[in-house]
C-alpha cells in the first residue's frame, strides 16, 4: 500500500461559517497544509440533502471558498474545489451505496438528529450522506481527515466501507483506512444558548453562534447574552460537569487564548462569569473580525474565487479519474 499521507476534508456551503467550524476544522486545515498534501472541498452535494435555495447555494459556495482563504488556506499549496464539479464523487458514492449496509446507516446519529421526528419525510440523500462522505475521502485515497467530533461516526463508517470494498473485491490495502484528526480540546464547540447542542449554521437563533462575518458589536452582544452560570467560576473542572454552557465558554477562552483549561481556572476561579465574558469578547474580536473583513474583501472579486475553484477542479479531477479507472476495474465495470 502507498505510504503517502494525504489529507481530505469538506465543509458544507450551508450559510455562515461559525466559530465551531473555525476551531473544530478550519484552523486544523491551515495547520495541516504546512505538513502534508491537502485537498479541501466545498461539499455542495452534501448541502442539497436538505433543500437549498439555488441562488443562495451559489453564493454560499463562493463564501465558503472566501472563508477558506481568509482563515489562511493557500490555493497554491492546497487543492480547493467544489464537490459537484468532479463527477467521480457521485459515481463512487453509487458504488459505495452498494457496498455499505442498511444496518450501518441506521446507526448514524446525525441522520436521526437532522431528520428530526418525521424521518419518512427526510430525503434519501440525507440518509445515505455518509456513503457520499466515504466516496469524497476514498476517491483520493486520503489517509487523514481533519474533522470536528460530530463527524467521528461518519469517519468510522468510511473505514468500514473501505475495508468491506477491499475484502469484497479481494484487493487488500486498495483503499487506505482513513484516520480522523480531531482537535483534542475543541472537538465540539457548543451553542451559546444551549450547551447540550453543537454550535451549528442551521440553528435558528443567530445568538447561538459567533459567525466568522460578525462585527465587533455583534460578537460583544452575543457573548453578553450567552448562557453561563449564576455561581462564581470554580477552581475545578469537575464542578463544571453539569454546567455545559459555562464549560463551553471556558473551553472557547482556553482555545483562543492558547492557555490550558487548568491555567484558565487558576486565573479565573472565584470571579464572576462577566469577567470571563469581557476577556473572551476582546479575544474573539481580535481573532475573528479580521477574518470577517477578509471574507468581505474576497467576495468583492467573485471571478477570482471562480478561478481558484476551476484550478482546484482540474487538479482534483486528475487524481479522481486515475483512481476511478482502477476502482471500475476492481468492480468489473467496463
Ligand atoms: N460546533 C462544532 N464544533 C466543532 N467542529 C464543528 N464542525 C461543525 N460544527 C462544529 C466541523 O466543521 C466542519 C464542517 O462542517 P459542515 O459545515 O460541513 O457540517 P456540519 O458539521 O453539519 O456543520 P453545521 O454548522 O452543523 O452545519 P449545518 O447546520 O448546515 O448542518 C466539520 O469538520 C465539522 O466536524
Amino acid at each position: 500500500m502507498s505510504k503517502k499521507k494525504l489529507v481530505f476534508s469538506g465543509v458544507q456551503p450551508t450559510g455562515n461559517l461559525h466559530l465551531g467550524n473555525y476551531l473544530g476544522a478550519l484552523k486544523n486545515f491551515v495547520y495541516l497544509q504546512k505538513e502534508m498534501e491537502c485537498i479541501y472541498c466545498v461539499v455542495d452535494l452534501h448541502a442539497i440533502t436538505v433543500f437549498q435555495n439555488p441562488k443562495e447555494l451559489k453564493n454560499n459556495v463562493l463564501e465558503t471558498v472566501a472563508s477558506f482563504l481568509a482563515t489562511g488556506l493557500n490555493p497554491e499549496k492546497s487543492v480547493i474545489f467544489n464537490q459537484s464539479s468532479v463527477s467521480g464523487h457521485a459515481e463512487l458514492a453509487w458504488i459505495f451505496n452498494c457496498v455499505s449496509r442498511i444496518g450501518w446507516l441506521n446507526r448514524m446519529t446525525q441522520f436521526k438528529d437532522k431528520a428530526g421526528s418525521d424521518k419518512e419525510k427526510a430525503s434519501v440523500g440525507l440518509y445515505i450522506y455518509p456513503n457520499l462522505m466515504a466516496s469524497d475521502i476514498l476517491l483520493y485515497k486520503a489517509t487523514h481527515v481533519p474533522v470536528g467530533a460530530d463527524q467521528k461516526q461518519h469517519l468510522e463508517l468510511s473505514r468500514d466501507i473501505a475495508q468491506k470494498f477491499n475484502n469484497d473485491f479481494n484487493c487488500k490495502d486498495f483503499f487506505p483506512l482513513p484516520e480522523p484528526l480531531i482537535p483534542k480540546n475543541v472537538s465540539r464547540i457548543m451553542s451559546l444558548r444551549d450547551g447540550t447542542k453543537k454550535m451549528s449554521k442551521s440553528e435558528e437563533s443567530d445568538y447561538s453562534r459567533i459567525n466568522l462575518k460578525d462585527n465587533a458589536d455583534e460578537i460583544s452582544k452575543k457573548i453578553k447574552k450567552a448562557k453561563s452560570d449564576s455561581e462564581q467560576i470554580p477552581n475545578n473542572l469537575k464542578l463544571l460537569e453539569n454546567k455545559p454552557e459555562a464549560l463551553n465558554l471556558i473551553n472557547i477562552y482556553s482555545e483562543i487564548s492558547k492557555t490550558s483549561l487548568e491555567k484558565v481556572l487558576n486565573e479565573m476561579s472565584g470571579k464572576e462569569y462577566s469577567y470571563l465574558k469581557t476577556k473572551l469578547t476582546d479575544l474573539l474580536i481580535s481573532e475573528i473580525t479580521p477574518v470577517g473583513k477578509e471574507i468581505a474583501k474576497l467576495l468583492r472579486d467573485k471571478s477570482h474565487l471562480m478561478k481558484i475553484l476551476e484550478k482546484g477542479r482540474e487538479k482534483a479531477n486528475i487524481i479522481a479519474e486515475e483512481n476511478l479507472k482502477n476502482i471500475r476495474e476492481k468492480v468489473g465495470l467496463i
